[in-house]
């Protein structure tokens, strides 16, 4: 826990030197025009988007307080807020993984897979990359040291054929959780996105009301091209949540607030290494604790 949170906040420093920069401490009646608008230059280098940074500017001047304390209440106002996961009354509950290429998508399998076992779920991943075989046997190292199942073809087999494959076998044998895992892919790669349809539908075919949550992992790092891809992305595979992964790294903490606030999906998780330890559930609070300087007049 300790060490997650220190990740976050080396990971989110630069963001958050920006800020500290660009945000005095005082109250918000004492700021000036050109002091509101380094802030929203500020939020804007921080990744926060032209148009959020905006009106997180706006709603900050409307309140009391010291400025840090108003642009804080302002973000968690913008977080939509994540119900709790909704597991079906009975069969199993089915996660449909997508995204970008090298996003994080399997290594976050691995470690989503380890943590539904240790509560004592009965977990059953389907590799669906079967572009390389490497991509199989990458998952399936996540997979044995999880402790969870998994249905596999040969290399170059039909994804959908392996998502349905996972999905009956999964219902068959009554597992609890049933994870998909896709190969990465670009958004405006044409016969991929539709291959990525393909694999949701038949998801469905195998079993009606999956896949329960579709999942999108987006690296950290991206910048503004998230947005594109989370656009995309949730117009062919029906994203319901999002997965924010090395923020560890070179990205800027303002990308996770400006994807769920313009597309209102909640951030499920959030990752700050490689490690199991290093993906947390997101919470709104600590994560804009970490984003925003901490010196208050
Ligand atoms: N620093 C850091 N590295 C991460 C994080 N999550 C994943 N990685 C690393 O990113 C690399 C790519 O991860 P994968 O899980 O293979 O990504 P993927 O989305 O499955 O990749 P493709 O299947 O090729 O599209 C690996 O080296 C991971 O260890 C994170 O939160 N922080
Ligand atoms: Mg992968």
């Amino acid at each position: 826990m300790a060490s997650f949170f220190s990740r976050l906040k080396k990971g989110l420093s630069r963001s958050r030197d920006t800020l500290a920069q660009m945000v005095p401490g005082g109250s918000v009646d004492a700021l000036s025009e050109e002091e509101w608008l380094n802030i929203e230059d500020g939020l804007i280098m921080a990744d926060c988007g032209g148009e959020l940074s905006g009106s997180l500017v706006q709603q900050a001047r409307k309140r009391r307080g010291s400025s840090i304390e108003a642009l804080k209440t302002s973000m968690l106002d913008m977080i939509p807020v994540a119900n709790t996961l909704k597991m079906p009354d009975s069969g199993p509950f089915v996660l449909l993984v997508v995204g970008v290429n090298g996003t994080g998508k399997t290594t976050t399998i691995g470690k989503l897979a380890t943590m539904f076992h240790q509560q004592g779920k009965s977990v059953l991943v389907g590799a669906g990359d079967t572009f390389r075989a490497a991509a199989v046997e990458q998952l399936a190292v996540w997979v044995d040291r999880a402790g969870a199942d998994m249905v596999r073809q040969h290399e170059g087999a039909d994804p959908a054929s392996v998502a349905f494959d996972t999905v009956k076998r999964g219902v068959a044998r009554n597992y609890d959780i049933i994870i998909v895992d896709t190969a990465g892919r670009v958004q405006t790669d044409r016969g991929l996105m539709n291959e990525l349809a393909k694999v949701r539908r038949v998801i469905a075919k195998a079993y009606p009301d999956a896949p329960h949550e579709v999942w999108q992992v987006v690296d950290g790092g991206t910048g503004q091209n998230a947005v594109v891809q989370v656009e995309k992305f949730r117009e062919v595979a029906g994203t319901t949540g999002l997965i924010v992964t090395k923020l560890d790294g070179s990205g800027k903490g303002g990308i996770v607030l400006q994807l769920s606030h313009t597309f209102g999906l909640p951030v499920r998780y959030i990752g700050v290494g490689e490690t199991l330890e290093d993906l947390m559930p997101f919470e709104a609070e600590d994560f804009i604790d970490s984003l925003l300087p901490e010196h208050i007049s």
